[in-house]
C-alpha cells in the first residue's frame, strides 16, 4: 500500500481494516457501542464489508437493502438482493428488504419512464426514493444512525465535482458525518478513509460474495470520470486522494466555510403527508411524485 508507505500481509490486512475503522468511528464521532445502526446495503463490496466489519467489531447492525427494480439486461436488482440475503443468511444477521415498486407503485426506470420518459439516467429520481425509504426505514424501525459503504473514492469524487463547482452548501455538508436533525436520523461513512482498492482487497480475501457490476445506469456518470482523473493524480503521487480528502475535512474544520455557515439555512418543516423535512410549502419532493407522477 505505497499511499500509507507499509505492506501487510492477507491476516493482518483483515485486521488492520476493522481496527482503522474502530479508529474512524471514534475520531469522527460516529456512534457509540449501545447504538443501533442501520448499514444501507447494494450488495456491492463496500456496503457488504462494511456491515461485515461493524458486526465483527460488536455493534448492533442491521441490513436495509433496496429493491429498485433495475434490470439492465443483467438482472441487477434480482442478483443483488440474492446475494445481500445469502450474506446475512449465513451470518444470522438481520435485513430490512424495501420493495420500491411495492412501496411507491412503480419501479425506478418505470418511474424514470413517467417522468423523463426515458430521455435522461434515473440518478436524481433514485437518489431521492432512495434518501426518502432510508430516512423512513431508520425512523419507523427506531435505528439511531444510518451508515453507508462510501470509500475515499467516491468521497473524493464527490469532492472534486463539488469543488469544480464551488458549490458550497454541498462543500458544507459533506463529511464522514452528517448529524441527526429533527425527523433525519445521523448519516455516517465509516469507510470514507479506504481507498476503493483497499475494499475490493478486504472483501476479496474475507470471502465476501458481491456483485461485481455496477449499476447499468452508472455508466458515463461525471463521478466516474472525476474517480478515472483522480486515479492518474493517485499514480503519480501515491496518497494525493487521501490527502485532498483530509485537507478538505481540516480546512472545514478550522473555519474556511465559517461565513457561510453563518449564512441561515433554508427552514425546514415536516412535509404534511410523511412527516419527512423539507422546505417546500405542503409535500416533500417524494410525496409530490407519488402523488402527481412527476419530480419537479
Ligand atoms: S443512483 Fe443511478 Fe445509482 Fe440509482 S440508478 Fe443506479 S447509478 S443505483 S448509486
Ligand atoms: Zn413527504
Amino acid at each position: 500500500m505505497p499511499q500509507h508507505r507499509m505492506a501487510l500481509c492477507k491476516d493482518h490486512f483483515l485486521e488492520w481494516v476493522p481496527e482503522q475503522t474502530a479508529r474512524f468511528i471514534k475520531k469522527y464521532w460516529m456512534f457509540g457501542p449501545e447504538e443501533r445502526i442501520l448499514v444501507a446495503v447494494s450488495g456491492g463490496k463496500d456496503s457488504l464489508s462494511l456491515w461485515d466489519i461493524l458486526h465483527r467489531l460488536g455493534y448492533h447492525a442491521d441490513g436495509l437493502y433496496l429493491c429498485l427494480g433495475i434490470d439492465g439486461g443483467i438482472n441487477y436488482s434480482t442478483r443483488s438482493q440474492q446475494l445481500t440475503e445469502k450474506f446475512a443468511c449465513e451470518r444470522g444477521l438481520t435485513l430490512h428488504v424495501v420493495n420500491v415498486q411495492e412501496q411507491t407503485g412503480r419501479t425506478i426506470p418505470q418511474w424514470n419512464e413517467i417522468n423523463l420518459r426515458g430521455r435522461e439516467k434515473p440518478c436524481s429520481l433514485c437518489g431521492l426514493v432512495k434518501r426518502h425509504e432510508m430516512n423512513r426505514v431508520a425512523r419507523d424501525l427506531g435505528y439511531d444512525v444510518l451508515a453507508t459503504g462510501h470509500n475515499l473514492d467516491d468521497e473524493a469524487s464527490v469532492l472534486f465535482g463539488n469543488t469544480l463547482n464551488w458549490s458550497s452548501d454541498f462543500l458544507l455538508r459533506q463529511g464522514p458525518v452528517l448529524a441527526e436533525t429533527p425527523g433525519l436520523a445521523r448519516k455516517v461513512k465509516p469507510l470514507c478513509r479506504f481507498y476503493e482498492r483497499e475494499m475490493t482487497a478486504y472483501a476479496l480475501l474475507r470471502g465476501i460474495e458481491y456483485i461485481y457490476e455496477e449499476c447499468p445506469y452508472a455508466a458515463g456518470a461525471s463521478s466516474i470520470y472525476y474517480k478515472e482523473l483522480l486515479n492518474q493524480l493517485e499514480n503519480h503521487r501515491p496518497g494525493a486522494k487521501l490527502a485532498f480528502y483530509l485537507k478538505f475535512l481540516e480546512a472545514r474544520k478550522s473555519g474556511f466555510f465559517a461565513e457561510r455557515e453563518g449564512v441561515e439555512d433554508v427552514e425546514l418543516h415536516p412535509c404534511l403527508h410523511c412527516g419527512q423535512p423539507t422546505s417546500a410549502p405542503e409535500l416533500c419532493s417524494f410525496c409530490r411524485m407519488i402523488k402527481v407522477g412527476q419530480v419537479e
